[in-house]
């Protein structure tokens, strides 16, 4: 860990660096999470992020969104006068030299966050409740972003949920084949094929002007939210590196896709990959406690659609990870992009079967308007 020491000092940080060690589950970056000891003897902990630099090949336009999306957090919480603000947005640790990231010699990027203290992160749901404030805080990230001054944020992934494209470079990678993987992949490939009209779905809400641009986070995973470990509470909305110009849908399907079922994103027993509908009621009831104000009628209507496109999408993006030969998703065991995609589409079909079912309730229960 002494690299961990060494990048920590670049960074105008309290305390001396005592130890570090690898955090969370993100398949993109490499988090240590360090702790640094204060003269007082007590400690304070600090996040310490490689960024991959061939997924963003501009960090300096990520940490441009992030800089400015998280000090306008701050502004807004202190505004609403919520409690504990300073535990409620990432704060960028600037270098010694005022920099949002530290460029080593190398040319590696990394960038230091403040770490929430008595709050934990989730990857599988355990309850309606941590459903529920998983959603409000996604909802309030988006309401408190809606108006954010400036010129429009930059696009560090270009088309990053574009459907139609993903399903393009999926079909790319099986007619390309690099790997000799399609043949062991039917299944899926053919899971694949026999939807592309739902690649469409959200972006003709786009182009119908029924769903407009905003400003939304992208990666909504449930483990991308800090749940506060005494109250339940969605303290902290993580990763902001996908913050960019969206639609709101892509944030509510992606919460969906990790947070309506009990199974893991990697579930091998497909006959636990269903949605519950008690938590995807939870799920619309939180991210509507702070976003029906401005959602327009269409984005309300399609919540369970957005959850059907965007898992299909991710699935898409494991299995075309898979055929190309694990380039871009870290995996732990051999095969691991396609059980990732296997499990993906296992809850979209349960999502297709059930998607009546789940707009009626959220027809009862919320007063939602049906598609
Ligand atoms: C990646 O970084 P992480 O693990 O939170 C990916 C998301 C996918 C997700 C699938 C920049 O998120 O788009 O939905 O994996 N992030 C990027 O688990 O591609
Ligand atoms: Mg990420």
């Amino acid at each position: 860990m002494d690299e961990i020491a060494r990048i920590g000092s670049r960074f105008r940080l309290e305390g001396e660096f005592s130890a570090a060690e690898p955090y969370g589950g993100g398949h993109i970056n490499d988090t240590f999470r360090a702790e640094y000891r204060l003269p007082d003897g007590g400690r304070i902990r600090y996040l310490h992020q490689r960024i991959n630099q061939s997924v963003f090949p501009d960090p300096v336009a990520v940490m441009e969104n992030i800089d400015r999306v998280s000090a306008w957090l701050q502004q807004r919480i202190a505004e609403e006068g919520l409690p504990d603000p300073e535990r409620r947005c990432l704060q960028v640790i600037p270098t010694r030299d005022g920099r949002a990231m530290y460029l080593t010699p190398e040319g590696e990027a990394w960038r230091t966050y403040n770490f929430v203290e008595g709050a934990s992160t989730w990857e599988v749901v355990q309850s309606p409740a941590m459903a529920r404030e998983a959603a409000r805080a996604f909802g309030r990230f988006q309401r408190l972003l809606v108006d954010l001054p400036g010129p429009r944020l930059n696009e560090v992934l270009h088309r990053f949920h574009h459907t139609p494209e993903r399903f393009q470079q999926f079909e790319d990678a099986f007619r390309k084949d690099p790997q000799g993987r399609a043949v062991g992949a039917s299944p899926e490939i053919e899971f694949a094929l026999r939807r592309v009209p739902l690649c469409h779905w959200l972006l003709d809400l786009y182009y119908e002007g029924e769903a407009p641009e905003r400003i939304t986070h992208n990666d909504t995973k449930l483990n991308n939210v800090m749940i506060d470990d005494a109250t339940g509470e969605g303290i902290c909305v993580v990763d902001l590196e996908t913050v960019m110009p969206g639609l709101s849908l892509y944030d509510f399907g992606d919460l969906a896709r990790t947070a309506s079922t009990r199974a893991s994103e990697d579930e091998q027993d497909l006959a636990r990959v269903r949605v519950d509908p008690e938590l995807f009621l939870a799920l619309a009831e939180g991210y509507l406690a702070e976003t029906r104000s401005f959602l327009t009628e269409a984005e309300q209507a399609h919540l369970v659609t957005s959850g059907m496109v965007i898992t299909f999408e991710v699935g898409l993006r494991f299995l075309a990870d898979h055929l190309r030969g694990d380039e871009y998703f870290r995996i732990h065991r051999p095969g691991h992009n396609l059980e990732r995609a296997r499990t993906q589409f296992a809850l979209v079909r349960s999502m297709e079967e059930q998607r009546r079912e789940l707009e009626e309730l959220l027809h009862r229960h919320l007063g939602l308007p049906r598609p």
